[in-house]
């Protein structure tokens, strides 16, 4: 392969719901580049794309693939990426390196949830998007259908260039209002006749290129001029105008396809390599500040957005020249940590097959294998560069769930394999919780775990199981409680003796702690001679108050009290977890001239604080997130009720790029598998985000249930 220069580049992502046809259509663009001479198909599972065992059983995408074809004398990389939501971040990756989206709308399905889904996302990472309509060939093909609903979707965005003739199964051509030509199609091959439009469609044209020729001319002042004036753009008049609406993400123009027949494939890329932004027009941002510009006269930088293992090849780094010129065995570093790689060989590539060249320039996007250290989001460049480019900004994980091995002795093998999975893909993210002492597997969603679970078995023979992750739960108490408790042992050898008084109350940020108490009955002034303050680990305060009088506990013993004190804190009364925002004043106690040691006084002192929380009015606290649900508006009461009935807190709604929104505050442990109800309630059509909030007490009736499930498990052990 020759060398492309960064003019010469163009990198497309595709995306759209499953099964619009993407993986289909960059099997017929690699078709008309002549990379294949003949084209797969995904039933026959020998499309370039989808080359994976895991796809291919599966008859679906599920990671990003890059592909490449050659066209006009430019090198047009492709990446093919997985529809559903749960793999998102397959996508998300591409668009780090890639200039360009282009939509697939499925005509036999109109605007589907997942295209709304990725045009969303392209919007939110300011993609400039081209529309194709897809699958015109196909039995239930709707063309007016399909338009309809992109308007209501994406609004003002489409601006129609091609207009098809037959849709459906005789579907053979389009007219194409920016060329004013009628291309017809002989054969599945992509065999074009260029024909004049015919005098019956001649009208529908016109008028459609009146309204192509309007929104040129909008986003510029000189063409807009040009237009008052003559009434008329030239064709390449009518591109610019088009090319500077993508580039602002106002327009979104629309071709006519059929992937599968080879129908308006080369259009699409002709227009995409003349129309859409080019590699050298991106500048990309790196950490701390600054941009770097996509120049092959710049040093040599390069992103890598996706590692893979694969059969052969071990690991395999894609990545994307940033700047300046690679080339075979250039020694380059990462240069956050100066960690040293050498790329001994670099490829361009279409999915497995992978051909070796010399060099690559800026815009380029390629592959290496064997490197030492780097992985998926890391920058590696000549010494001296000095500058990393940001990280790629994953969806937050929408699944949680905990996770261990069936069998014990695999647990090891497992938690390996698995990091290599989340160093593939960065939206699995594996982690060990301390409190819990669970492994939680956070996720996109259900199918994605359910993914995870296929890899592990297939390719590492372990079989993973998944649970309801357990919650961390907090204690505290409501009101004031004291308890005395002696400890004393004098069976044999030395003796134990510590007796500890102390009293409790809640704390509360910035109060005062109070100091009049009823202690038995009498009202008491309780004097503060030494306190200590702890921000508890787990978050919220203890406060230990020293308030012993007329030296009934020797100061030396204190140190032990508290531990006994933080021994419960540890782990509480009531379920065994940690307590939170209390105060605990120690007033009075005794001490045996030759018995008493810290170990009394730690277990007086454990005993003591036991007991007293337990008349302090103990609350389990659990944790509460902040739910934001994005769906259209028709599935909101769905949402709502369904969200009453996990005791979710309603804070408000509203509306965002023609989505309902709804906030709510809802404890953790009504949201497992969230996700998959919110999706199976709306069609998958909505999404949400979640972030915790804080603690707050649980209602009586989940305490009770609480109570009695840990009394049930302490009884068990
Ligand atoms: N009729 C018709 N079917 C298509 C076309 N493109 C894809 N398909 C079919 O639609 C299904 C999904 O295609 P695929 O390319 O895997 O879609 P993806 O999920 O978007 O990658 C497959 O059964 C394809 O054969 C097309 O242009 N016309
Ligand atoms: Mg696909």
């Amino acid at each position: 392969m020759k060398t492309y220069s960064t003019q010469n580049i163009r990198n497309v992502v595709l995306i759209g719901s499953t099964k619009s046809g993407k993986t289909t259509l960059s099997e017929a663009m690699l078709f008309e580049g002549k990379v294949i001479d003949r084209k797969g198909t995904v039933e026959a599972r020998n499309t370039v794309s989808d080359n994976s065992e895991v796809e291919q059983l599966n008859q679906r995408s599920i990671f990003s693939t890059p592909l490449y074809t050659e066209f006009m004398d430019t090198k047009f990389n492709i990446i093919d990426t997985p529809g559903a939501d749960d793999f998102v971040g397959g996508a998300v990756s591409a668009f780090k390196v890639c200039e360009t989206g282009i939509l697939l709308i499925n005509a036999q399905q109109g605007v589907e949830v997942g295209s709304e889904i990725f045009q969303r996302y392209a919007e939110t990472y300011k993609l400039p998007v081209i529309c194709g309509v897809n699958q015109l060939d196909g039995e239930k093909a709707n063309w007016e259908g399909t338009l309809d609903g992109m308007k209501e979707a994406f609004g003002k965005k489409p601006v129609i260039i091609q207009f098809p003739v037959n849709p459906g199964v005789g579907f053979d051509g389009f007219v194409d209002v920016l060329k004013m030509k009628y291309y017809h199609f002989k054969d599945d091959l992509g065999t074009r006749e260029d024909l004049e439009i015919p005098a019956e469609l001649a009208g529908r044209a016109e008028e459609l290129r009146q309204e192509l020729i309007e929104r040129a001319a909008e986003y510029d002042d000189t063409l807009m001029e040009k237009f008052f004036d003559s009434g008329e753009l030239s064709e390449d008049e009518i591109r610019q105008g088009l090319g500077i609406g993508i580039r602002n993400g106002d327009v979104m123009p629309v071709f006519c396809l059929s992937g599968k027949k080879n129908i308006g494939v080369k259009r699409l890329m002709e227009f995409t390599i003349k129309v859409a932004p080019a590699p050298s027009e991106r500048k990309a941002a790196v950490i701390g500040g600054g941009e770097v510009a996509c120049d092959a006269a710049g040093k040599t930088s390069l992103f890598i957005y996706k590692t893979a293992v694969e059969q052969h090849l071990g690991e395999v780094a894609y990545f994307k020249v940033m700047s300046g010129v690679l080339k075979e065995g250039m020694d380059l570093e990462n240069p956050e940590n100066g960690d040293k790689e050498r790329l001994t060989a670099i490829y361009a590539v279409a999915g497995k097959k992978k051909e070796k060249v010399a060099e690559m320039q800026a815009g380029d996007i390629g592959c290496t294998v064997k490197l030492r250290a780097a992985k998926t989001d890391v920058t590696l460049a000549v010494p001296g560069f000095d500058q990393s480019y940001e990280h790629i900004v994953f969806p937050a994980s929408k699944y949680r769930c905990a996770i261990k091995a069936a069998e014990q002795k695999d647990e090891e093998k497992m938690s390996e394999a698995l990091s290599k999975i989340s160093a593939e893909d960065p939206t699995i993210i594996v982690e060990y919780h301390k409190e819990m002492k669970q492994t939680i597997l956070m996720a996109q969603g259900e199918q994605h775990v359910n993914i995870v679970k296929w890899r592990l078995k297939n390719e590492n023979k372990i079989d993973m199981e998944t649970f309801a992750p357990k919650i961390s739960y907090r204690e505290t108490i409501t009101k004031v409680a004291a308890a005395d408790y002696r400890h004393k042992k004098q069976s044999g050898g030395a003796g134990q003796f510590g007796e500890v008084h102390l009293l409790i109350c809640p704390y509360e940020e910035g109060v005062e702690a109070p100091r009049n108490f009823k202690i038995g009955g009498k009202d008491t002034v309780l004097n503060i001679k030494t306190s200590e303050s702890f921000d508890l680990e787990w978050g919220g305060k203890l406060e230990f108050y020293n308030c012993v009088v007329g030296g009934a506990i020797d100061a030396r013993f204190m140190p032990a009290i508290l531990k006994g004190i933080m021994d419960k804190m540890n782990e509480g009364p009531l379920t065994g977890s940690l307590a939170r925002d209390i105060r605990v004043y120690v007033y009075d106690g005794k001490m045996h001239p030759v018995d008493s040691n810290e170990i009394s006084f730690v277990l007086a002192a454990r005993n003591a604080f036991k007991e007293a929380f337990r008349n302090a009015g103990p609350k389990i606290m659990e944790p509460i997130y902040n739910l934001e649900v994005m769906t259209p508006a028709e599935y909101m009461g769905a949402c709502m009720s369904d969200l009453q009935n996990r005791r979710a807190l309603i804070e408000g709604m509203g509306t965002d790029r023609g989505f309902s929104t709804l906030k709510a505050r809802v404890p953790l442990a009504e949201l497992y598998k969230y996700s998959t109800t919110l999706s199976s309630l709306t069609s998958g059509a909505a999404t949400f985000t979640m972030e915790f909030a804080d603690y707050q007490p649980v209602p009586a009736d989940v305490q009770d249930k609480l109570l009695k499930a840990y009394q049930e498990s302490e009884t068990e052990e």
